[in-house]
């Protein structure tokens, strides 16, 4: 088997990740070996008796800044682990996080995330030891945390082994780039509300035609965008 592809997050709230990291398809990924997920909690690199990891912004304003000290010293020990991983900071002013950035992570040496919370880190933390910075849309988080996990459950999905061969097939399908067409499930009627006969008449190739019209029709009305550059 391929040797497992390794993640280490650098946060504040390691425990944020337990649950999400031992549910669905994450956790049977690590358990089965294709993915390691590392946290590390950056408060221990604190080297003071509070273990401080933020402080007040020079000029002033509201909030704290994450202070270099610690984070730094949890980035050269993530480098050391991890030496080819780029080193992606999460954060609303990153670039926009797509499918097809997920694809190209996939393919990295590993990664390094770093949560970021308050209202931000150290600019010079950020100019000379992140090689990436990375945002999952356009809304405030509290942090990085939600973002990270976003990242992972999204990579995985892309890591050899992971889905089975049914899903892999469903990703790569006519409904890629497109949003997905109507699913279906017993009972055939219900509250009065029938399932399409189509998808009940055994016939393959009408059933995908119906299908891929549903998908084009539902992209065009509600994300047209998405049709934009095809
Ligand atoms: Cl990556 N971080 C935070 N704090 N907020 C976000 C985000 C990331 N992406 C969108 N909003």
């Amino acid at each position: 088997m391929s040797q497992s592809f390794k993640i280490r997050i650098l946060t504040l709230f390691p425990e944020f990740f337990d649950s999400p990291l031992s549910t669905s398809l994450t956790g049977k990924a690590i358990e089965r070996g294709h993915l390691e997920v590392e946290l590390v909690d950056i408060r221990d690199f604190a080297t003071d008796k509070h273990r401080k990891c933020d402080d007040i912004p020079y000029g002033g304003g509201a909030g704290m800044v994450m202070k270099p000290e610690p984070l730094v010293a949890a980035l050269e020990d993530a480098r050391e682990a991890l030496p080819d991983a780029p080193r992606i900071l999460l954060t609303p002013q990153g670039e926009p996080f797509e499918q097809a950035t997920s694809v190209s992570l996939a393919d990295e040496a590993g990664l390094i995330l770093v949560c970021g919370r308050y209202e931000g880190i150290d600019e010079r933390v950020r100019q000379n030891w992140i090689d990436r910075e990375i945002s999952i849309g356009d809304y405030v988080l509290t942090g990085g945390e939600v973002a990270a996990l976003v990242v992972v459950d999204s990579v995985m999905r892309h890591l050899p082994g992971v889905l089975g061969n049914q899903e892999s097939v469903t990703e790569e399908s006519f409904s890629e780039g497109m949003l997905e067409y109507p699913q279906y499930t017993r009972p055939r009627s219900f509250r009065g509300h029938d399932v399409p006969d189509i998808l009940l008449s055994g016939h393959h190739e009408n059933i995908e035609n119906w299908r891929r019209e549903k998908a084009l029709q539902r992209t065009r009305e509600r994300r047209p965008d998405l049709l934009d550059d095809e």
